[in-house]
Protein backbone atom coordinates (compact mmCIF):
# COMPACT_ATOMS: atom_id res chain seq x y z
CA UNK A 1 0.00 0.00 0.00
CA UNK A 2 1.28 3.75 -1.09
CA UNK A 3 0.93 4.47 2.98
CA UNK A 4 3.66 2.11 3.95
CA UNK A 5 6.12 3.29 1.26
CA UNK A 6 5.49 7.03 1.97
CA UNK A 7 5.46 6.76 5.44
CA UNK A 8 8.52 8.46 7.73
CA UNK A 9 10.55 6.70 10.35
CA UNK A 10 9.18 5.99 14.03
CA UNK A 11 9.82 7.42 17.80
CA UNK A 12 8.27 6.23 20.93
CA UNK A 13 6.69 8.22 23.89
CA UNK A 14 5.10 8.06 26.61
CA UNK A 15 2.75 10.40 28.57
CA UNK A 16 3.71 10.62 31.94
CA UNK A 17 1.16 9.56 35.01
CA UNK A 18 1.21 13.67 36.00
CA UNK A 19 0.00 14.09 32.77
CA UNK A 20 -2.33 11.69 32.29
CA UNK A 21 -3.66 12.30 36.40
CA UNK A 22 -4.46 16.02 35.33
CA UNK A 23 -6.25 14.97 31.95
CA UNK A 24 -3.91 15.75 29.41
CA UNK A 25 -4.22 12.69 27.02
CA UNK A 26 -6.31 15.17 25.09
CA UNK A 27 -4.10 18.15 24.78
CA UNK A 28 -0.98 16.16 24.37
CA UNK A 29 -1.96 14.35 21.17
CA UNK A 30 -3.31 16.76 19.86
CA UNK A 31 -0.66 18.81 19.82
CA UNK A 32 1.08 15.41 18.67
CA UNK A 33 -1.32 15.03 15.41
CA UNK A 34 -0.89 18.74 14.58
CA UNK A 35 3.04 18.75 14.57
CA UNK A 36 2.57 15.95 11.56
CA UNK A 37 3.31 12.66 13.36
CA UNK A 38 0.97 9.55 12.69
CA UNK A 39 -0.12 7.84 15.73
CA UNK A 40 1.03 4.06 15.12
CA UNK A 41 0.07 2.44 18.43
CA UNK A 42 -1.14 3.75 21.10
CA UNK A 43 -2.61 2.40 24.61
CA UNK A 44 -3.37 3.26 28.17
CA UNK A 45 -1.25 0.94 30.94
CA UNK A 46 0.68 1.01 34.17
CA UNK A 47 4.44 -0.03 34.82
CA UNK A 48 4.85 -1.33 38.13
CA UNK A 49 8.69 -0.10 39.68
CA UNK A 50 10.32 -3.27 38.40
CA UNK A 51 9.25 -2.65 35.10
CA UNK A 52 10.05 0.81 34.83
CA UNK A 53 13.58 -0.36 36.23
CA UNK A 54 13.74 -2.22 33.24
CA UNK A 55 12.60 0.65 30.97
CA UNK A 56 15.16 3.01 32.04
CA UNK A 57 17.66 0.75 32.83
CA UNK A 58 19.95 2.99 30.65
CA UNK A 59 20.01 5.67 33.27
CA UNK A 60 20.88 2.89 36.44
CA UNK A 61 23.95 4.74 37.44
CA UNK A 62 22.27 8.04 37.11
CA UNK A 63 20.98 10.18 40.60
CA UNK A 64 17.62 10.69 39.59
CA UNK A 65 17.13 6.87 38.57
CA UNK A 66 14.56 5.89 41.57
CA UNK A 67 12.89 8.62 41.77
CA UNK A 68 12.09 8.58 38.31
CA UNK A 69 11.26 4.54 38.26
CA UNK A 70 8.83 5.18 41.57
CA UNK A 71 7.36 8.08 39.56
CA UNK A 72 6.94 6.41 36.24
CA UNK A 73 5.24 3.61 38.30
CA UNK A 74 2.88 5.90 40.17
CA UNK A 75 0.26 6.12 37.89
CA UNK A 76 -1.25 5.39 34.59
CA UNK A 77 0.94 6.68 31.10
CA UNK A 78 0.15 6.76 27.75
CA UNK A 79 2.70 4.77 25.43
CA UNK A 80 2.73 5.95 21.63
CA UNK A 81 4.72 4.75 18.56
CA UNK A 82 4.80 7.36 16.42
CA UNK A 83 5.61 7.96 12.58
CA UNK A 84 6.90 11.04 10.72
CA UNK A 85 9.82 11.96 8.50
CA UNK A 86 12.95 11.93 10.70
CA UNK A 87 10.39 11.61 13.57
CA UNK A 88 13.54 11.20 16.30
CA UNK A 89 14.77 14.74 16.20
CA UNK A 90 11.81 16.14 15.03
CA UNK A 91 9.85 14.80 18.20
CA UNK A 92 12.58 15.91 20.12
CA UNK A 93 11.88 19.58 19.34
CA UNK A 94 8.29 19.23 19.77
CA UNK A 95 8.63 18.10 23.50
CA UNK A 96 11.44 20.88 24.39
CA UNK A 97 14.11 21.02 26.85
CA UNK A 98 14.29 18.24 29.46
CA UNK A 99 13.89 21.24 32.27
CA UNK A 100 10.96 23.02 31.32
CA UNK A 101 12.44 25.99 32.51
CA UNK A 102 14.55 25.71 29.38
CA UNK A 103 11.60 24.64 27.23
CA UNK A 104 10.79 27.06 24.20
CA UNK A 105 7.77 28.29 24.06
CA UNK A 106 5.41 26.01 22.03
CA UNK A 107 6.37 23.37 22.69
CA UNK A 108 4.85 20.26 25.18
CA UNK A 109 6.76 20.35 27.64
CA UNK A 110 6.92 24.45 27.96
CA UNK A 111 2.65 23.61 28.12
CA UNK A 112 2.35 20.62 30.21
CA UNK A 113 5.47 19.74 31.97
CA UNK A 114 5.69 20.90 36.03
CA UNK A 115 9.53 20.26 36.96
CA UNK A 116 12.61 18.38 35.62
CA UNK A 117 10.65 14.85 37.03
CA UNK A 118 7.24 15.71 36.39
CA UNK A 119 7.79 16.58 32.58
CA UNK A 120 4.72 15.37 30.70
CA UNK A 121 6.54 13.01 28.33
CA UNK A 122 8.75 11.09 27.09
CA UNK A 123 10.82 11.29 24.06
CA UNK A 124 13.14 8.51 22.08
CA UNK A 125 16.73 10.03 21.79
CA UNK A 126 17.99 8.13 19.05
CA UNK A 127 16.60 5.67 15.88
CA UNK A 128 17.57 2.39 17.69
CA UNK A 129 16.18 3.31 21.22
CA UNK A 130 13.19 3.77 19.45
CA UNK A 131 12.51 0.57 18.61
CA UNK A 132 13.69 -0.98 21.99
CA UNK A 133 11.52 1.04 23.73
CA UNK A 134 8.73 0.60 21.28
CA UNK A 135 8.97 -2.94 21.21
CA UNK A 136 8.55 -2.88 24.94
CA UNK A 137 4.92 -1.82 25.38
CA UNK A 138 3.71 -3.14 21.50
CA UNK A 139 3.17 -6.33 19.79
CA UNK A 140 3.69 -5.55 15.62
CA UNK A 141 0.30 -6.78 15.50
CA UNK A 142 -0.60 -3.70 17.69
CA UNK A 143 1.85 -1.20 15.52
CA UNK A 144 -0.54 0.27 12.33
P1 LIG B 1 13.06 11.52 28.29
O1 LIG B 1 14.09 10.46 28.17
O2 LIG B 1 12.03 11.27 29.37
O3 LIG B 1 12.41 11.90 26.99
O4 LIG B 1 13.77 12.87 28.76
P2 LIG B 1 15.15 13.46 28.34
O5 LIG B 1 15.80 12.64 27.28
O6 LIG B 1 14.88 14.90 28.06
O7 LIG B 1 15.96 13.33 29.69
P3 LIG B 1 16.92 12.14 30.20
O8 LIG B 1 18.23 12.72 30.52
O9 LIG B 1 16.83 10.97 29.28
O10 LIG B 1 16.22 11.77 31.59
C1 LIG B 1 15.10 10.92 31.62
C2 LIG B 1 14.07 11.48 32.56
O11 LIG B 1 14.59 11.46 33.89
C3 LIG B 1 14.08 12.57 34.62
N1 LIG B 1 15.19 13.38 35.08
N2 LIG B 1 15.24 13.87 36.29
N3 LIG B 1 16.05 15.22 38.62
C4 LIG B 1 16.84 15.26 37.55
O12 LIG B 1 17.89 15.84 37.52
C5 LIG B 1 16.38 14.55 36.36
N4 LIG B 1 17.03 14.48 35.21
C6 LIG B 1 16.27 13.74 34.40
C7 LIG B 1 13.20 13.36 33.69
O13 LIG B 1 11.85 12.95 33.91
C8 LIG B 1 13.69 12.93 32.32
O14 LIG B 1 12.67 13.11 31.37
MG1 LIG C 1 16.05 10.50 27.43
Amino acid sequence: QIHFIMAGNRTFTMIKPHAVADNHIGGITAMIEAAGFRIVAMKKTQLSAAQAGKFYEVHKERPFYGELCEMMSSGPIVPMILEKDNAVADFRALIGATNPANAEEGTIRKKYAKSMGENAIHGSDSDENAAIEGAFFFASIEQY
